[in-house]
C-alpha cells in the first residue's frame, strides 16, 4: 500500500498555456493528505523537468515540439519504471495527455499484457498524418499502440506497449475522421457518450472492467479530465459539451476500486488558468480518493 506521486508539468503536447500548472493545482487540492487518510504510505517524488515552451525547437512533420515531448516522456518512462519495479503504485499528475506515452512505456515494461482504460472526450488516436492540430496529446493512445512516428513509439526502447484488444475508451464524443477509421481498422472497444446514455454507467463499467481484465495482468487508468462535462470540470484545455457527469465518473472510480484492478493511474489536462477556484483539480482529487477506496459510509 505504497503510492508514488509524480508530477509532469508538461504543456508542449497541446496549444494552450496553463496545463503545466496541473500538478501544482492537484497538490494544492491535497492529494497526499486525501490518500494518506485512506491508510496508504504516499510519497511525493516531485516533478519531472519540462523545457519551457520558449525553448522549443521547430515543429517537425505536424508533430509540435516532437523532440521535447520525446525527451520528457523518455525520462518519465524511466521514473515510472523505477516506481513499478520497486513494487509501488505510480500516480502520475499532468500535464497534457502526451505524458501517457511515458507513463504507459514505464508501466508496460513490467507487465506481460497491460489493459488500459482511456477516460476521455477524445480518442487520442491521431498520427502526424491524420492530426488536424499537430498536438501530440491527441496522439498518445495511438503511439502506445505502436502507431505513429518512431521517435514516439520507440520511447522506453520497445514497441508496442499495449494491444488494441486490451484497451477501452470511455466518454468519447469528439473523434477526428482518421481516428474513426483507425478505431474500425483495429477493432478498438469504444463507449462513446451514446453508449453511456443508452446503457448507463453501471453497465458500461461492468463491461469495460470485464474487457480490460481479459488476458491482462495489470490495468492502467488514463483519465483526461475533459472526459467530464465542462460543467463539472471547466479547467481543461479542450472542453467538449455533453460529457460524463461528476456522479457518473465518481461511480466509475468506485467500481474500479471495488474490482481492485487498477495497477497504475494518471490524471491529466487539468488547467487551473481556465478553471474556477481550482474546481477541476478538486474533482480530480475526489476521484483519486474513490479510486483508492474512499467510501461514503
Ligand atoms: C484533437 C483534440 N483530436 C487533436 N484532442 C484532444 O488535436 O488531435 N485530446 N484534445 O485530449
Ligand atoms: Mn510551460
Ligand atoms: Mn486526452
Ligand atoms: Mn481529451
Amino acid at each position: 500500500r505504497n503510492i508514488c506521486i509524480l508530477g509532469v508539468p508538461m504543456d508542449l503536447g497541446q496549444g494552450r498555456r496553463g496545463v503545466d500548472m496541473g500538478p501544482s493545482a492537484i497538490r494544492y487540492a491535497q492529494v497526499k493528505e486525501r490518500l494518506g487518510k485512506l491508510g496508504y504510505d504516499v510519497q511525493d517524488l516531485g516533478d519531472i523537468p519540462v523545457p519551457s515552451i520558449e525553448e522549443r525547437t521547430a515543429n517537425e512533420l505536424n508533430l509540435k515540439c516532437l523532440n521535447e515531448v520525446v525527451q520528457v516522456n523518455q525520462v518519465l518512462a524511466e521514473r515510472v519504471s523505477e516506481i513499478v519495479g520497486g513494487g509501488r503504485f505510480p500516480l502520475v499528475l499532468g500535464g497534457d495527455h502526451s505524458i501517457a506515452i511515458g507513463t504507459i512505456a514505464g508501466v508496460a515494461k513490467h507487465v506481460q499484457r497491460l489493459g488500459v482504460i482511456w477516460y476521455d472526450a477524445h480518442g487520442d488516436l491521431n498520427t502526424g498524418e491524420t492530426s488536424p492540430s499537430g498536438n501530440i496529446h491527441g496522439m498518445s493512445l495511438a503511439v502506445s499502440l505502436g502507431i505513429g512516428h518512431e521517435k514516439l513509439t520507440g520511447i522506453g526502447g520497445y514497441a508496442p506497449k499495449i494491444r488494441p484488444e486490451n484497451v477501452v475508451i470511455i466518454g468519447a464524443r469528439q473523434l477526428d475522421e482518421g481516428e474513426k477509421l483507425l478505431i474500425r481498422e483495429i477493432g478498438l472497444k469504444v463507449y462513446t457518450m451514446h453508449e453511456v446514455d443508452r446503457l448507463g454507467m453501471t453497465r458500461v463499467m461492468e463491461e469495460a472492467i470485464s474487457h480490460v481484465t481479459q488476458g491482462t495482468d495489470g490495468v492502467h487508468l488514463s483519465l483526461d479530465l475533459d472526459g467530464l462535462d465542462p460543467h463539472d470540470a471547466p479547467g481543461v484545455g479542450t472542453p467538449v459539451t455533453g460529457g460524463l457527469t461528476y456522479r457518473e465518473s465518481h461511480l466509475a472510480m468506485e467500481m474500479l476500486a471495488e474490482a481492485e484492478i487498477i495497477t497504475s493511474a494518471e490524471f491529466v489536462e487539468v488547467n487551473p488558468i481556465l478553471d474556477h477556484s481550482n474546481k477541476t483539480a478538486k474533482v480530480a482529487v475526489a476521484f483519486m480518493g474513490s479510486l483508492f477506496g474512499e467510501k461514503l459510509l
